[in-house]
């Protein structure tokens, strides 16, 4: 092989190396700005920018190839983890490629003074380091105000911003210092070069230097694990989709039971100090409250149920708790919404947003809650405050919430831009929790059934059950009653009387009288409709 030939071929391995364990820094400090200070990392970003982009159907068809949407988080994030680390080797190897070439131009001429202060090479990777910043800034400004520590949207763009620009920077500059470390400078490396015997062998400095940037690079990866590991810790792997449900269901569900669902990788941990609630849009007087500020305010309690839109028939994404707030109609009376306001809405820190009617804004049960059955929220559900939308799926229920906006039009939230909708209102819903039917009942024997019903901020007024497969219905008794806006629980006393296969099924009548329908809707677009039907087998 001609020195030539080794040399470049060298030089590009150099540069792969030097660029992939510049990427390796960049990764590191995206992380260390991520545990530290809560900046929003591009992995996270992108899959918040992609998301709602994907027609709901497709999501779900994702989800389950991934084989769950935690699965699908996870390879989300290692991709662009991944992809990272190619497109920094790729910079790292046109950056050497373009350092060779000057070299060997300008070899042993004194070059410009421009050139020796900002060699072709360093002008690239500024140019390069600058034309991601700006096409990361361009391709993710909707998710730009996203910030996990609480700073309120245009902060959160300047954090967000700032954040890149240092993790992209620090890309730039380790590849300048590795490959001038690496190479011994490009220029005096290929000027010895020149010099040296023909099919001389490689200089074992070089290859030392480049062990050396290796070792770099190994350190930036087990720091990166490290952080990683920390990062994951904290995940939402652990719990979102947690349901609720069995026969032992309580009225009020306990903080640490209440079902969880989050778009999040890492969900938000608010710093109350950054955090602030803005009101903003078409109003008259926009208005900026800090925690303090709100709690002083007069409180609400209010008794609420929350039920997901994915929540399949006879699922637990459903819990009830007692919340403590303010209610939205009077921050928007402070306000002065303008009478052509149609619509709120209302982002979150963590990026997600949603909105909701106006009518359904003022009539008084929609609060800016920021307690939880007499506690702070927990974080995982929402802390300092969350906006609580009954009788409309959990998905309104914003959880960290920081922005109301006031606007005239139609605005479409993380899901709705998906295809989930367009309506969003809890339709009559009911289930049976108990006993265990998989294990066959004696005949003659008494069976307690329990279960839950919700008719969203409508009340349930009577649960029926049959236990012929819908020829019968009886009714249930109301152990939990509930109110307009919560579930109620029900039991039903059942005495089998001769073996056979049957078919049970519950539904509930809600508050204006309507009865639970037993015709079936999927869950996507618009949550799950029907009946919960569920087999049992007597025996003699
Ligand atoms: N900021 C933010 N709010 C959010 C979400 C989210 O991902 N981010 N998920 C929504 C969905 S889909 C549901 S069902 C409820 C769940 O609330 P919980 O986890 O407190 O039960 O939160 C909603 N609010
Ligand atoms: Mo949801």
């Amino acid at each position: 092989m001609s020195v030539t030939v080794r040399s470049k071929l060298r030089s590009a391995a150099v540069g792969v190396l030097v660029g992939a364990v510049a990427a390796l820094v960049m990764t590191l400090t995206m992380l260390a700005l991520r545990v530290a200070l809560g900046v929003a990392t591009p992995p996270e970003l992108i899959g918040d920018r992609l998301a709602p982009l994907i027609p709901v159907r497709d999501f779900g068809t994702l989800i389950t190839q991934a084989g769950g949407y935690n699965e699908l988080k996870r390879l989300g994030i290692g991709s662009v983890l991944a992809a990272q680390l190619v497109v920094g080797a790729l910079g790292g190897l046109v950056y050497s490629l373009i350092a060779m070439r000057a070299a060997r131009s300008g070899g042993g001429e004194p070059g410009r003074r421009r050139d020796v202060w900002f060699p072709a090479s360093t002008r690239f990777i500024v140019a390069f380091v600058g034309a991601l910043w700006l096409a990361a800034l361009l391709v993710l400004a909707p998710v730009l105000p996203t910030h996990y520590g609480g700073l309120p949207p245009t902060a959160a763009t300047v954090a967000t911003a700032l954040g890149m620009l240092v993790a992209f920077g620090s890309y730039g500059l380790s590849v300048v210092l590795l490959h001038r470390f690496a190479a011994r400078s490009p220029r005096a490396d290929l000027t010895t070069e020149t010099g040296s015997r023909p099919g001389a062998p490689p200089r074992p400095d070089l290859g030392r230097r480049a062990v050396l940037v290796g070792a770099v690079g190994i350190a930036a990866g087990a720091a990166n694990a490290a952080l990683l590991g920390r990062l994951s810790d904290a995940a939402t792997f652990s719990y979102d989709g947690t349901q609720v449900r069995g026969p032992d269901i309580a009225p009020i569900t306990p903080n640490d039971q209440f079902y969880i669902v989050t778009k999040n990788v890492v969900d938000a941990r608010v710093d109350p100090a950054l955090w602030r609630l803005e009101i903003v849009g078409a109003v008259d007087r926009p208005a900026t409250y800090d925690f303090g500020a709100l709690k002083a305010l007069s409180p609400v309690r209010q008794e609420t149920t929350l039920m997901c839109i994915s929540n399949p028939l006879g699922g637990g994404l459903m819990s009830n708790a007692m919340w403590t707030g303010v209610p939205v109609a009077e921050l928007l009376g402070q306000a002065g919404a303008h009478p052509d306001a149609r619509e709120l809405l209302c982002r979150s820190v963590d990026g997600y947003s949603d909105s909701i009617p106006i009518e359904k804004a003022l009539d008084g049960t929609v609060l800016v809650a920021y307690e939880m059955n007499g506690v702070p929220l927990p974080d995982r559900h929402g802390f300092p405050v969350r906006l609580l939308v009954p009788g409309m799926y959990g998905e309104k229920s914003i959880k960290w919430l920081t922005r109301i906006e006031v606007v005239t039009g139609d605005a479409r939230g993380f899901y709705e831009q998906q295809g989930w909708g367009p309506d969003f209102v809890i339709p009559t819903r009911s289930r049976i929790d108990g006993p265990d039917l998989r294990t066959p009942i004696r005949a003659g024997t008494s069976v307690v059934l329990t279960g839950v019903a919700f008719a969203g901020d409508r009340g349930v007024q009577q649960v029926e059950v049959t236990t012929d497969g819908g020829s019968t219905w009886q009714p249930a008794t109301l152990t939990y009653p509930g109110s307009r806006l919560t579930w109620a629980l029900w039991s039903f006393a059942w005495r089998p009387s001769k073996p056979g296969d049957l078919t049970l099924a519950v539904r509930a009548t809600d508050g204006r009288g309507e009865v639970q329908s037993s015709k079936a809707a999927a869950i996507v677009p618009q949550g799950a409709r029907g009946q919960h039907v569920v087999k049992a087998r007597v025996v003699a």
